[in-house]
């Protein structure tokens, strides 16, 4: 699996979410990768051009620098996978994603998309209540909001490339109004904390994975932000919520995906080293990421051991 990280604030205020692939990588995401025998190629982090001069556009804040640096994402994604590759990409904010699934579909056509969140992240640029683009990304991807978005510069690259029918969330619990009403008219898998709470997180990965192979079975695009597990457990993130996913549940989500075989990119993306109050909560949060991404790569709490193991004889 191949690594794009990218160090990228831009689509929400405020700072430190740009060093959140360090951090990640600073608590040994490679080695332990390695360790587990997956061949891993770390490209280091994506370099943005500087947007100088960055208006907003209506509401939408710093629209420039967001459409050029998924731009920049998107083909970086589009290398790894025609290499055959999977992406793992290390955010930075969850703006990302629209690179980041926008060049997977360019080079592997249909996917399907799980989107693990507190948030819904498919404001329009004209319902969003915040301006900030990473409450808006799945609304430039859906092909049925397309009508719905203005043309905006560094934006004109985006093609819509996913149906909604091939969309699941998972985690939600702080969605607003006018993304309430979008996800109901395009009528969205959504698996709230509600549903987890009814159902247990065994079932939703059940029903998730049933929902999206029922007509033919795509890659999966793994979309998760670290505020869909409880601040309590991972509070260096930028907009977090009460009532999350446990540690638990979403090291299950990850060694549930990984076992369908048809994880293809994976985005980790909020961690903020920066909103940590404490450096145990910092640390807290950066484990948790670190462990969901092995969970992605055949982790099993259970254990693991290589095909080739022989047992050492006295
Ligand atoms: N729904 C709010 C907005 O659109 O501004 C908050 C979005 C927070 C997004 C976080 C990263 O997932
Ligand atoms: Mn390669
Ligand atoms: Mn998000
Ligand atoms: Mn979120």
């Amino acid at each position: 699996l191949d690594f794009s990280s990218s160090p990228f604030s831009r689509g929400q205020p405020r700072v430190g979410v740009d060093r959140g692939p360090d951090v990640i990588r600073a608590a040994g995401l490679v080695h332990r990768l390695h360790e587990q025998g997956c061949a891993v190629k770390d490209y280091g982090n994506l370099t943005f051009e500087e947007v100088v001069v960055d208006e907003p556009v209506g509401a939408v804040k710093c629209v420039r620098a967001v459409g050029s640096a998924n731009q920049r994402l998107s083909e970086a994604v589009q290398n790894v996978k025609r290499d055959g590759h999977t992406s793992v990409l290390l955010g930075g904010d969850h703006s990302l994603a629209i690179g980041s699934i926008h060049g997977h579909s360019a080079a592997v056509g249909d996917l399907s998309v799980v989107w693990v969140d507190a948030h819904a992240d498919i404001n329009t640029p004209l319902t969003s209540p915040t301006g900030n683009i990473h409450g808006q990304p799945m609304s430039y991807l859906l092909h049925e909001l397309q009508s719905k978005i203005p043309v905006l510069p560094n934006f004109t690259w985006i093609k819509p490339c996913v149906s909604a029918k091939d969309l699941v969330y998972i985690g939600l619990r702080d969605v607003d109004p006018e993304e309430h009403y979008i996800l109901k008219l395009l009528g969205v898998k959504v698996f709230s904390m509600s549903a987890v709470d009814q159902l247990g997180v065994a079932r939703v990965m059940e029903e998730t994975c049933d929902y999206l192979s029922a007509r033919v079975k795509k890659p999966i695009h793994l979309s998760f932000d670290i505020d869909a597990i409880d601040p309590s457990i991972t509070p260096a993130t930028g907009t977090p919520v009460v009532g999350g996913l446990t540690y638990r549940e979403g090291v299950y989500i990850t060694e549930h995906l990984c076992q369908t075989g048809l994880l293809s990119a994976v985005d980790m993306v909020e961690v903020n080293p920066l909103r940590g109050q404490t450096e145990q909560e910092v640390q807290s949060t950066v484990h948790t990421a670190v462990d969901l991404l092995l969970g992605c790569f055949g982790r099993r709490r259970e254990g693991n051991h290589s095909s080739d193991y022989i047992l050492p004889e006295p």
